[in-house]
């Protein structure tokens, strides 16, 4: 049975996750192809870009001719292990593509991530990249963001912070593991999530947040993007 995806998930039903993970190997080894000799590639994160690691790791091993800037310790580490030539971001001259997944993205190609607590240093590499790419089963594109905006925020002052954006009506909430600690970052800060129902307008909303002390970073990715892999059952759609 085709299974009509599109039609699923306007009738508001979920996806499921069987198709969803498929959607993900194949849109992350597809990416793959966009990586060529020579170049310095921003290696994202998240359960989409494992598979992009997973094959990157087989071209590398017959010969692809690549440096790797990671965006997460967890990217580093897998691509490591893979044999994948690994530079801090300072030690290289410039990025020439970042591969990343995303969380959701808007109808003007506006996204969010932070997802899996990682947008500091996805922001940090995707703004010092010349070309950026995004790679996501169909469940990500919305017509208006919604998805829980994550803050990368400093330990020192977080409740207070949190108290400041209820108040400002953001709906936010400390970001806690299953055992009940604090998530940490990668560099060792806090995350608060702001669930709105829906954001009309994410430009005004990070000109709020990018004022507030104690706030590091958001996972408003706008104006960040040029092109997007979007797998669907009948293939990869590509938009520039
Ligand atoms: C990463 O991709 C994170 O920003 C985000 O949480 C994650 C979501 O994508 P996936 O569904 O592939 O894990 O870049």
């Amino acid at each position: 049975i085709k299974y009509n995806l599109k039609n699923e998930r306007l009738r508001g039903q979920s996806m499921d996750s069987e198709i969803v993970k498929q959607q993900k190997a194949q849109v992350g080894r597809e990416a793959v192809n966009y990586i060529h000799d020579g170049m310095v590639i921003g290696i994202g994160s998240g359960s989409t870009m494992w598979y992009l690691v997973e094959e990157l790791g087989k071209r590398v091993k017959a010969g692809l001719n690549i440096i790797g800037v990671p965006t997460s310790n967890f990217t580093k580490k897998h691509a490591e292990k893979l044999g994948i030539p690994i530079k801090d971001i300072d030690d290289v001259d410039h990025i020439d593509l970042t591969i990343d997944g995303a969380d959701q993205i808007d109808a003007n190609y506006q996204g969010i991530k932070g997802g899996g607590a990682s947008h500091l240093m996805e922001k940090i590499v995707a703004t010092n990249s010349t070309k950026n790419m995004w790679i996501v089963d169909e469940t990500k594109m919305v017509p208006t963001l919604n998805y829980p905006v994550p803050l990368e925020v400093i330990p020192y002052g977080s409740k207070q912070l949190e108290k400041k954006l209820k108040k400002m009506g953001l709906n936010p909430r400390l970001r806690y593991k299953d055992n009940g600690e604090f998530v940490r970052t990668d560099s060792n800060n806090y995350i608060i999530d702001l669930y709105l129902p829906h954001i009309n307008n994410p430009t005004k909303l990070a000109e709020q947040l990018d004022t507030m002390v104690g706030i590091v970073e958001h996972g408003l990715f706008l104006d960040i993007v040029n092109t997007i892999i979007v797998q669907h059952p009948d293939g990869p759609q590509i938009i520039e």
